[in-house]
């Protein structure tokens, strides 16, 4: 190789995610300690179910199982958010979606940066959800004043960091030696800060306004707030993580258990209360604490259409509205009984699934839909004889409703707050500099895009 070629985007990613992942499991032991218990359960449920083994095996890389899928951080101004989208850019992170967190009382919206297309999902699947404070949605005047003037004021990212991300613009890339610098000089913004850059005393102001005001608001940058490997059975570790000596939040947020799963299930544990110094009197640092930082865990299931999504919403509320889900985990037997017995309104199987317009598959020709003369078949024909199969698209994004809840269960239990619901996507793209992709157009169009390979070869053949 040239010393001066460059390297995939991909491969900055999958630095950057290995990276953070070090940085994170060093400045949080707990974590540490949820890694483990992840890689255990996944390789016991991988030795129980060999032909889970097989599948995973010919898709996923196996010893990569147990790496992480996803972090979080919370931005605090539109510039901050702009120069994030070009610095993902460069690691093959793009925005996908929108999610208005007011309804659910967190004073946020966001977009996950993620890789799209299959390839570079299997190179490396990190992402970032990356949320930014509406301090518009804070009723104090002086204290939104105070808070954006000390946001104005800080720099999250380091000069070299902002040079080699014009320099990739410039060039279209980076060489290795400049990747590695990238990734290094931006490890240095999702770093943690002990020192906060306000007063015990505003602290608390913000913190009264809301939890997570606080926590954007009182540090120098955006410190990683969680990462999120993939487990194999989530229910598992959530049972196990207090034998582990961790504490997970009261439920799993999602859909229930099932055959065949569906979006996304997610449980983390509770964020740990952290020393931190304030800026005191007379120079003097003022001790204190926060609590921000966490573990979580996920298990990913097929991609729903508008019309699951629809039903799934409609499910969830239904349960929400039966039994709502205690933060102290006093009534979670009774919530996850409500959640599965709701649910048995959604197809466990995935023909049914599939037949129903609820999920979104990917079609491929089997071995004897690739022999195939002569035929001219439809879809479902051509599915009946055997000439094509489907398989599940995984969905790769977030839940506003399941995001809510690991947002609230991390910033204390108590701070649920009521916010008039305000999506305001226009606003967060003007923000973000560019719009977000919309993931109903990106699953369709994976989903078309085999359809078409599939019939054209098959019809082909007929012609
Ligand atoms: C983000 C919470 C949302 C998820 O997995 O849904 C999230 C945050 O706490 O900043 O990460
Ligand atoms: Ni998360």
């Amino acid at each position: 190789m040239k010393a001066n070629a460059q390297v995939s985007a991909d491969k900055i990613r999958a630095d950057f995610s290995a990276a953070m992942s070090a940085m994170y499991r060093d400045e949080v032991p707990a974590y540490g300690t949820l890694m483990s218990l992840v890689a255990d359960v996944n390789a016991e449920t991988l030795a129980a179910d060999p032909h889970l083994k097989a599948r995973l095996d010919a898709t996923d890389s196996l010893e990569r199982i147990s790496e992480e899928r996803h972090g979080a951080i919370r931005l605090g101004t539109p510039a901050e958010l702009s120069m994030m989208r070009r610095v993902f850019a460069v690691m093959g992170m793009f925005p996908v979606g929108y999610y208005d967190l007011s309804t659910a009382g967190v004073p946020v919206h966001s977009t996950a940066f993620r890789p799209v297309g299959a390839e570079s999902l299997s190179r490396n699947p990190f992402r970032v959800f990356t949320s930014l404070l509406r301090l518009d949605l804070i009723a104090d005047a002086a204290l939104r004043e105070e808070a954006a003037a000390v946001l104005a004021a800080r720099k999250i990212f380091t000069d070299e960091a902002v040079a080699l991300v014009e320099k990739a613009e410039r060039d279209g890339g980076l060489n290795a030696v400049d990747a590695a610098r990238l990734v290094a000089e931006v490890l240095e913004t999702f770093r943690w800060h002990d020192h906060a850059i306000v007063s015990a005393d505003m602290y608390r102001r913000l913190h009264d306004a809301h939890r997570l005001v606080a926590d954007v608001v009182s540090f120098k940058g955006p410190h990683i707030n969680h990462l999120t490997p993939r487990t194999l059975d989530i229910d598992k570790v959530q049972a196990r993580m207090p034998e582990e000596g961790i504490a997970p939040k009261a439920v799993v947020e999602g859909p229930p258990t099932r055959k065949c799963p569906i979006l996304l299930r997610q449980t983390s544990f509770k964020a740990l209360e952290e020393a931190v110094s304030f800026i005191g009197e007379d120079g003097r640092w003022q001790e204190g604490s926060h609590t921000a930082r966490f573990g979580e865990i996920e298990q990913r299931g097929v991609a729903l259409t508008p019309k699951g999504r629809a039903l799934y919403d409609q499910l969830l509320n239904e349960t929400r509205a039966r039994v709502r889900p205690a933060a102290d985990g006093s009534n979670a037997g009774d919530y996850e009984a409500a959640l599965a017995d709701v649910f048995k309104a959604f197809p466990d199987d995935w023909d049914g699934i599939r037949k129903a317009g609820l999920g979104y598959f990917r079609y491929s020709l089997t071995e004897k839909g690739m022999s195939v003369t002569g035929r001219n078949a439809d879809l479902e024909t051509a599915i009946e004889a055997g000439l094509i199969q489907f398989d599940p698209i995984v969905y790769e994004d977030f839940l506003p409703v399941s995001a809510a809840g690991i947002f609230q269960s991390n910033l204390g239990d108590d701070a649920t707050q009521d916010f008039v619901a305000s999506p305001n996507q226009v606003v967060f793209e003007r923000d973000l500099g560019g719009a977000v992709l919309d993931e109903f157009a990106h699953y369709a169009g994976i989903q078309r895009a085999s359809l078409e390979m599939c019939l054209g070869i098959v019809n082909m053949a007929a012609a």
